[in-house]
Order: structure tokens, then C-alpha cells, then sequence
């Protein structure tokens, strides 16, 4: 019989994927951007279950972040690959210092401090030849023989290829495969013009030729419900089977379409055919690969009973220890407001990803005499928040420009239990938000509805098309977290579940 997984493979704003196999064991990085920690790290021993064992940037000292750093700038995508017996990284912070290579001996870390390296552009890749020279190829594309141990820039850069002529040429990757050098880079933007497409030669420095059937891979032009497919990067099993990770969208709702969990990690077969590769349509369910080894879920609720927090809870460009703790109140995660709001940098929000279309989040917030709440945000012009304060609870949209209290209710004192939902089903026209007035029906819907819950009470339903990338722009998704910006609060717990059959609304 055979078995189908289930794409995306690693749902979220996950972009950038980036994988290395060791053995049977793989290991996957996505980009970050403005979050910290930084690069998170998966490990899957079949390419389709993939669990977060860490960040490669954990470490502020690797992670430069000035608080006026805007949003989706940060950490672009990354490379990973494993040479002589190490982990290497190359990345590039585009905020400060531009690109660096860290390594390790064991992928969950330590990492080491960022090497610099003064390679042009974005997108860095690592590739050695059997000499044991390292070529680095970067948006563009060009390519620099490096020292990868000193960052330094031995030889070049050259310019070797720019694509079939779409827009940005970009995130090179150089194999050593038989007697040629393969080439594969994502050209036509990350938007839905994203297109993989592949070259080869017989030196890392050219000269190139096109694959005869460039774009190896795109969903432009069609009405598939994935989107956007490129940025990939190629593995081999121990099986010798072939299969490529890349980043696409799911976008809903009435045209444009939008997405709202950012660029995500989905996985496709390559064949070869006559020397070069090649990959069908990217499906949302799909024929598995040989191995198969399921692991048990992380469980839904994370109760802060650790001694740190998981890898998963990010924050915008940093956390200071100051401003969190887990042992002050064993138990619970108490959260010390800095001073500034969600509306600005520095802002007390530690979040997970939105990684179902459909999903629930339950939080146990002890208010005290705090302001906190939980928000659902794309960054600080974009977010919705459920907010408890002086005896109230709120729910606060903030779109662009505006900032609107959709709703308000007294809440006793005392520990409450919020809880946002979001769905995809019986979406909201626009006019029903309030947002505007134009009566366009239900086909002008948006991508999704998320709700605002006390309790079990409903205390406001938005339109989810204000906290989609179409609206808010840039290369991230949604991040669901806990937060305050008076005083100091604790969370007892924090839930978050796919919404399905036994969760409901
Ligand atoms: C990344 C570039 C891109 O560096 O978007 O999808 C940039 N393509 O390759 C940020 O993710």
C-alpha cells in the first residue's frame, strides 16, 4: 500500500528552506527575519515529519538586531550543509553586517559566533569541490572561492549565470553531481511569478548552460491552491531517491487571493530525465517517500513548567532576560512590560506561528495589574489583540493607519481564559467588519475569519484579509503570542491546536 504525506511539510512562515542529509538523519533551516531566536532548525529521519530541535541564531551576540530594524528585514534565507564532520550555515543579516557562516558540531547546537564574510547580495550558498575549495555562489548569480573558516573571499566573485531573464535571480545552490557542476536558483520573485529553474557546467565558475526545460518548476498562471512555489534546495535519500524542499503559499479568499501564514516548507520528487531534473506539480497530498517515521506531536498545551522556553516562541528583534521569566511564578510565564506597545519595537510578545489555516489558540492569562493580552500579528501595523486591563477585556484591531476597540467587556478579577480561533469556512463579507462599506457580498470574502473568545463567549469575529502579506506586504506570517505593555502578567498555559473535527469553533 502506499503512503501519502501531507504538504506543507513544516506549515508557517517557514520560508527559505534550506536541507543536508547526514547519514539517514536530515536537517532543515528556514529564515527568520526580525525574530529572535533566529534560523529555527528541524530534524526528520524521512523528510516528512520534521521536528524544531532548536535555532541556529539563539544567542544575541549572533544576532544583531537594532530596535529600528523594520519588519522582514533581519535574517534571509540561509544554507546548511555539512562538510568534514561539521555543520555549516551561511546566512545573511541584511539589517546588520550582511553575510556570515557559523557551524557546529552537533546541529541542536552550540553554534558558533558569525564568521563575516564580505560576499555580495543575498542568498549565500556552500559548496566544496573534491580539492576541498569552498565556492560560494549569491544572488545574482555570482560565485566567490572562499575561505570559509576565515571569511575571506579568495578568488572572484564572478558573475556565472542571471537566469532565463525573469525577475531576481536568486538563491543559488551548487551540487558536484557526477562529472558537472548543476546550478539550480529561484528566479520571477517570490510572489506568484516564482519559478525554479536549473543550469550546469563543468567548474563552479561557468560557463553555464540552461536546463532545456526551464522553469524545472512553477504554479504560475494556474489555479492550483499552492502558490508561489520556488527558493528549493535538493537531497538525496540513502536510497538514492531525489527530493526537493522549497517554499510556497496557500492563498484564499476572492482575487487577489491572500496569504496569511507567510512563505511555508513543502516537499516534491525529482526525477532525473536525461541529465537533468525535474519535478511535477507541488500537491497539497502526495505519494511518500520510502522511509517513514512518524514522531509523537509536541503536546498542544505548553504549560511552562520547563526550566526554558521551547524553540518554537519567538520574539520581534528581541527578548531580553528582563522582560520574561519562568521562575519568578514556577509554573507560569510571567511576561514584565518594557514600555512600549504593540504598536512599536521593543514591545514584551512572545509568539508561535500559525501554522494551520484553521487552528485555536487557548491561553490562562493572571492579569494583575497589568495590561496583556494575546495578539495575532503580521507586525506592528498589523495585528488584532485581545487585550485585558483595569477590569476589561478588549478586542483592538490595528490596521495600517487605523487602530479601532471592536469590542469590550467586563471581566471579573482573577485569572481568564481567552482563546482566538480562525476560520476558512462561512467567511464574514467585508461590510459585516465595519472595516468598509462597500456591499460586495460574500464573494469579496477574505481569506479567513478569526474570533475572539471570553470564556466561551464570542466577543468579536475579524476579517482575516487585514492580517494576510497582500495587506500587510513583506516576507513573513502570522505569529499568535502572549504579551504585555503595562505592568507584569503571567500566563499559566498556552494551547494551540489544528482546528479539525474535535476542536471546535
Ligand atoms: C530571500 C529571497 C527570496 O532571500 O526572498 O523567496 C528573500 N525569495 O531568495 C527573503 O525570503
Amino acid at each position: 500500500m502506499p503512503r501519502f504525506y501531507d504538504n506543507p511539510v513544516i506549515g508557517g512562515f517557514h520560508p527559505d528552506p534550506s536541507v543536508c542529509r547526514v547519514g539517514e538523519d536530515y536537517y532543515l533551516v528556514c529564515s527568520s527575519f526580525e525574530y529572535f531566536p533566529g534560523v529555527p532548525i528541524f530534524h526528520s529521519r524521512d523528510l516528512v515529519h520534521w521536528r524544531q530541535i532548536g535555532n541556529v541564531l539563539d544567542r544575541p551576540e549572533q544576532l544583531p538586531l537594532p530596535p529600528d530594524t523594520p519588519a522582514s528585514r533581519g535574517i534571509y534565507a540561509p544554507t546548511i550543509r555539512h562538510h568534514d564532520g561539521r555543520f555549516w550555515l551561511i546566512t545573511t543579516n541584511v539589517s546588520t553586517g550582511g553575510n556570515f557562516i557559523v557551524t557546529a558540531e552537533r546541529p541542536e547546537g552550540p553554534w558558533s559566533d558569525p564568521v563575516w564574510i564580505d560576499l555580495p547580495g543575498i542568498d549565500p550558498d556552500l559548496a566544496w569541490d573534491d580539492e576541498g575549495n569552498c565556492w560560494a555562489a549569491f544572488q545574482g548569480v555570482g560565485v566567490a572561492r572562499i575561505d570559509p573558516e576565515a571569511g575571506k573571499v579568495l578568488d572572484g566573485p564572478w558573475p556565472i549565470w542571471s537566469g532565463t531573464g525573469l525577475q531576481w535571480p536568486e538563491a543559488p545552490h551548487l551540487y558536484r553531481i557526477g562529472d558537472w557542476w548543476y546550478l539550480m536558483i529561484a528566479e520571477g520573485g517570490t510572489e506568484r511569478g516564482h519559478t525554479v529553474a536549473m543550469a550546469r557546467a563543468r567548474s563552479p565558475r561557468g560557463p553555464f548552460e540552461p536546463s532545456p526545460v526551464n522553469p524545472i518548476l512553477t504554479h504560475r498562471g494556474t489555479d492550483h491552491p499552492v502558490q508561489s512555489t520556488g527558493h528549493a534546495d535538493l537531497v538525496t535519500t540513502p536510497d538514492g531517491d531525489w527530493w526537493m524542499v522549497l517554499l510556497a503559499t496557500r492563498p484564499r479568499g476572492f482575487t487577489p487571493g491572500f496569504h496569511v501564514l507567510g512563505r511555508e516548507t513543502f516537499l516534491v520528487p525529482v526525477e532525473w530525465v536525461d541529465g537533468w531534473p525535474r519535478v511535477g506539480t507541488v500537491e497539497l497530498r502526495a505519494r511518500a517517500p520510502r522511509a517513514w517515521h512518524p514522531w509523537e506531536p509536541p503536546p498542544a498545551r505548553d504549560d511552562f513548567d520547563a526550566p526554558v522556553l521551547g524553540h518554537e516562541w519567538i520574539s520581534p528583534r528581541s527578548r531580553p532576560d528582563t522582560s520574561w521569566s519562568l521562575a519568578e511564578r514556577p509554573g507560569w510565564l510571567t511576561l514584565h512590560a518594557t514600555g512600549s506597545t504593540l504598536d512599536a519595537s521593543g514591545c514584551t510578545f512572545v509568539g508561535r506561528r500559525q501554522q494551520h489555516p484553521e487552528c485555536r489558540v487557548e491561553v490562562r492569562l493572571d492579569p494583575g495589574w497589568a495590561r496583556a493580552g494575546v495578539s495575532v500579528r503580521l507586525d506592528e501595523a498589523h495585528h488584532y489583540d485581545l487585550e485585558v486591563c483595569d477590569g476589561r477585556v478588549e478586542v483592538i484591531a490595528r490596521i495600517g493607519p487605523l487602530r479601532n476597540v471592536v469590542a469590550r467587556r467586563a471581566v471579573p478579577p482573577g485569572a481568564v481564559v481567552l482563546a482566538v480561533t480562525t476560520r476558512t469556512d462561512d467567511l464574514l463579507p467585508p461590510s459585516a467588519t465595519g472595516a468598509h462599506d462597500i456591499a460586495l457580498g460574500t464573494a469579496a470574502t477574505g481569506p479567513d475569519t478569526i474570533a475572539f473568545h471570553l470564556g466561551a463567549d464570542l466577543l468579536a469575529e475579524l476579517d482575516g484579509r487585514y492580517l494576510s502579506t497582500e495587506v500587510a506586504v513583506g516576507f513573513t506570517g502570522r505569529v499568535i503570542g502572549m504579551y504585555a505593555t503595562e505592568g507584569s502578567a503571567s500566563f499559566d498555559w498556552f494551547e494551540y491546536r489544528e482546528r479539525g473535527a474535535d476542536v471546535p469553533a
